[in-house]
């Protein structure tokens, strides 16, 4: 293993599941962290960061960063425990799980994980070698952006997108449905450039937040209305002949399928469905249709809903229509990762799993899964990278699931996250800048590994080195579990199926820390579709029951008078950061906005705190009255730390219905009714 770094100045990369994925520079002084900056040196990100990075000293050395394992004193939920040592910690977890096994089978355990840190080996490493070992229920892991990303996949084969480097060169410029100044902010940098050399930028959302007040235009559209909007371009664009037909004819299959579905699309129909006039609607087309390169970055905020897949399918149809897809800079981004693809199979060994019939929960619906116990109940969870007790849809039914006597809870976290105020067993987790990893990015196309420049914070230990410990306490008798985190980068880079990142080793991430794919120029005519070109028409889609081409579905009208988009904030990262008081300090104050027309007729002025609730919960807030939001749409921003006292819970509020495609998450598919707070 490398030796922690000694006092200097050190390359690193920030770990939060955040698309840009900034190289950092890491100063160290007297054995601590004195400063974290962005690395001028890395190629994309080029030096600047975000503030809430700029800021993570505070969290690494926050005085209630977790030191120790412990156990759990007092009720379920009271936050009540006592210190223990690492053994007596795996031997109780051990001896539980051993029992379970024996007992119930090893489907009565479940992990639940995400990307608190999107390091490979954090995160798609040894964990799962370990649980498929076991025989463990598996997670689908669904809660950020399946939806999207299968309706994506069914238009463009997989995850790939234009170079974002190139984005500079783009003449239009639509963010949809992203707030890329708080989740994206490279992006914005691009957009800057090219708005130097004559661009225009368009951002369609449903709030009018810091990307809208960016925006040359901002396009308000109805939540979950996006699909028709698109649908209404092609119909323009095709009835005007905006379209080209030569990239058609080459790289699609479908065109006559899709502009027969287009032709219903009217003007009139889609001004009226999604609540954008018929003059916009004309004007954003015919920008779309003559000004090139045009660009769109498709956000995650259009997918998170009932008809998210579709969505983002129709959408991907766009930049084909007009062969933006050949012009340096145009084309879209909805996610990279195809492009950095590595050997998963090799990570996760899915080969471990001996019945391959072992159930999957989808990590959507948890709250329902504790509750309902379906045979095997799950009767023990092993919590790591992620906080389901704030940021899960219907989190009141999570809690109470948590809350359950007989479900032996185990939470890994850096922090007592909301979850680990439940667990039975807490463990202490080291911080990416404690451990040795590699990171791939979701929009650029570059690699990039960290090793330690930092010495594990109290007795802290990273994700692979527990799931060593649990193996060895399991007495698991394989190999695999017990590699080291180098011999699995290697391995990672080793037969990836992947000619862009067939360059990449261990050694050569180590020496040059940046290292981008090299994406084929002709990978427009190997697409991973059934046809290997654009789907316009996709007949894989029908055999999974859906419209072979693009198509609106409205949202479910259920539930309340109002449309409710809990949004993440500027400051926090998903509940990352919502427990420290430097970032809650810079975000002052959750909020949720309101029109101001609405706001008049429920009596509810700036500042009032106001109810939000519906059948799943109630949540209150102060308002923020204006002109961000429609009429008939109540937006919030973050995840804020769940406190006594204080109803401000939203994701109490958001359905744990699965989208259309991916079983993904619904949450700004949600209605809430609003009153003013009687307090
Ligand atoms: N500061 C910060 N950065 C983050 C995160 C964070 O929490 N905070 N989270 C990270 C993660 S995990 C992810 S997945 C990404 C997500 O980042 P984004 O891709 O930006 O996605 P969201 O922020 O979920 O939603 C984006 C926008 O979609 C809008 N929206 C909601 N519904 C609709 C709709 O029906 N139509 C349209 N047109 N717009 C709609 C919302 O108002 C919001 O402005 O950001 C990452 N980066
Ligand atoms: N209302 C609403 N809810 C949402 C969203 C939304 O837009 N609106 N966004 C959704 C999306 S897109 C996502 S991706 C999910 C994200 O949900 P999560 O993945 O749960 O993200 P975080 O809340 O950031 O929690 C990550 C946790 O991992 C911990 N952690 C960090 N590093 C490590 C490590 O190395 N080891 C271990 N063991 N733990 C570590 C952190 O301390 C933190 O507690 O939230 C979803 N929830
Ligand atoms: S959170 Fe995103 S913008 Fe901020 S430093 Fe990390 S990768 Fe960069
Ligand atoms: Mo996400």
């Amino acid at each position: 293993m490398e030796k922690v770094k000694q006092d200097g100045v050190y390359k690193s990369v920030c770990p939060l599941d955040c698309p840009d994925q900034c190289g950092l520079l890491i100063h160290k002084k007297e054995g601590r962290i004195e400063k974290i900056e962005g690395d001028p040196d890395h190629p994309v990100t080029q030096g600047a960061i975000c503030n809430k990075v700029r800021n993570m000293k505070e969290r690494l050395y926050d005085e209630k960063r977790l030191t120790h394992p412990l156990r759990r004193t007092g009720k379920k939920g009271e936050g009540a425990f006592e210190r223990i040592t690492w053994s007596e910690a795996i031997e109780e977890i051990t001896q539980r799980w051993k029992k379970l096994i024996e007992t119930e089978g090893p489907q009565s355990i479940l992990p639940y994980s995400f990307y608190g840190n999107m390091g490979n080996l954090s995160a798609e490493g040894m964990g799962h070698r370990f649980f498929h070992y076991m025989g463990a229920s598996r997670l689908e892991r669904t809660i950020c952006s399946t939806a999207g990303g299968v309706g994506y996949n069914y238009t463009m084969g997989s995850s790939i997108g234009t170079d974002p480097e190139d984005t500079e060169d783009a003449k239009l410029i639509i963010f949809w449905g992203i707030n890329a100044v708080s989740t994206n902010m490279h992006q914005i940098t691009q957009a800057q450039k090219a708005r130097k050399k004559g661009a225009k930028v368009v951002v369609i959302d449903v709030h009018k937040n810091q990307t809208g007040r960016f925006a040359d235009w901002f396009i308000p559209i109805k939540p979950g209305t996006d699909a028709a909007l698109a649908l209404g371009m092609m119909h323009i664009l095709f009835a005007e002949d905006l379209v080209d037909h030569a990239f058609m004819k080459k790289y699609t299959v479908g065109r006559d399928e899709l502009k027969q579905e287009a032709a219903s699309y009217t003007p009139e129909v889609v001004s009226a469905i999604t609540g954008v006039s018929q003059k916009d609607l004309y004007e954003l087309t015919r920008m779309y249709g003559r000004v090139e390169p045009a660009f769109i970055r498709i956000g995650n905020g259009i997918q998170h809903h009932d008809n998210g897949g579709m969505c983002v399918r129709t959408i991907a149809c766009l930049p084909a229509l007009t062969g933006q897809w050949l012009k340096k800079g145009g084309g879209a981004i909805k996610g990279n990762s195809a492009v950095l693809a590595f050997n998963t199979t090799a990570m996760q060994r899915p080969d471990l799993l001996a019945d391959k019939r072992t159930r999957a929960i989808n990590m959507n619906q948890i709250g329902e899964a504790l509750l309902t116990k379906k045979e095997p109940a799950v009767r023990s969870m092993y919590v790591y990278n992620s906080n389901p007790a704030l940021v899960a849809p219907e989190t009141n039914k999570v809690h109470q699931g948590l809350a359950r006597e007989d479900l032996f809870l185990v939470v890994h976290d850096m922090f007592a996250t909301e979850t680990a105020r439940y667990a039975d067993i807490v463990l202490p987790a080291a911080s990416s800048f404690e451990s040795t990893d590699f990171y791939t990015s979701y929009w650029h196309h570059y690699v990039q590994m960290q090793q330690p420049v930092m010495e594990p914070y109290g007795e802290s230990k990273n994700n692979a080195e527990v799931f060593r410990l649990l193996a060895e306490a399991m007495a698991f008798d394989e190999p695999a579990l017990y590699e080291d985190d180098e011999e699995m980068i290697a391995q990672a880079f080793r037969n990836t199926g992947n000619k862009s990142a067939a360059h990449v080793t261990l050694g050569g991430l180590k020496q040059d820390h940046y290292i981008k794919a090299h994406r084929s120029d002709d990978w427009l005519e190997h697409l991973a579709t059934p046809s290997g070109k654009i789907e316009l028409f996709s007949e894989k889609m029908e055999k999974a029951g859906f419209s072979g081409v693009p198509t609106y579905q409205p949202l479910p009208d259920v539930e309340g008078d109002f449309l409710f988009i809990p949004a993440p904030n500027h400051h926090f990262l998903n509940s990352t950061f919502a427990h420290n008081a430097k970032h809650t300090k810079l975000e002052k104050k959750p909020k949720a906005f309101l029109n101001e027309e609405d706001a008049n007729v429920l009596g509810i002025q700036n500042d009032d705190m106001v109810r939000l609730y519906n059948a799943r919960g109630e949540c209150r807030l102060p308002a923020s009255v204006g002109d961000t939001v429609l009429s008939g749409v109540v937006v919030t921003q973050g995840l804020w730390a769940d406190e006594p006292g204080m109803a401000r819970r939203v994701n109490d509020l958001t359905p744990d219905r699965l989208a259309d495609m991916g079983g993904g998450a619904t949450f700004f598919s949600g209605r809430v009714h609003v009153e003013k707070a009687k307090i």
